[in-house]
């Protein structure tokens, strides 16, 4: 739980960086990319992960623009990179506008539950971390290079002039 705005925006500005990075990396082909038919697409995951932070914070009463979840999955991946590039930006600004550090202690109905904010803003991470990961997965099997996100990608060892770590 967080207790205060800024310690939620240091932490946010990282994640949302590394997000931004996997985004910026995906290519339209790569969208496609399912692990089975069943499943939803790598597009389909990137997408949700950009409507998921207005889906979740709106229901707090935070107020910023954004792209439904309804609408059809884009496929380009750039229009969906600078959504999440717009969308990120915006619920920034909502924050530092609309909310101070008591804010966090209100409590709003999230999924049946009654959290407060401070708690929806770490759910908020986690649920993007769960999805990034998701995508990473996806992305290699789209044959696609995987950037780091919490620490280098196979690829990012040799720049360190390092060998990765085999398994
Ligand atoms: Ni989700």
């Amino acid at each position: 739980m967080f207790q205060t705005l800024n310690g939620f925006l240091q932490s946010w500005e990282y994640e949302a960086g590394a997000t931004q990075k996997l985004l910026d990396a995906l290519t339209d082909a790569s969208l496609r990319q399912e692990v089975a038919s069943m499943d939803r697409t790598l597009g389909r995951i990137a997408w949700h992960i950009v409507t998921a932070i207005h889906e979740m914070m709106s229901r707090t009463g935070l107020q910023f623009a954004s792209p439904g979840e309804d609408g059809p999955v884009p496929t380009s991946a750039k229009v969906i990179a600078d959504a999440y590039r717009q969308v990120n930006d915006a619920f920034v600004q909502a924050l530092q506008t609309q909310w101070t550090d008591s804010t966090l202690k209100e409590m709003h109905n999230l999924y049946g539950e009654e959290w407060p904010n401070g708690i929806t803003l770490m759910v908020l991470i986690r649920h993007q971390i769960h999805h990034r990961g998701q995508m990473t997965v996806l992305m290699r099997q789209a044959g696609l290079k995987v950037p780091g996100v919490y620490g280098p990608a196979r690829e990012e060892w040799a720049n360190l002039g390092m060998e990765a770590p085999k398994l």
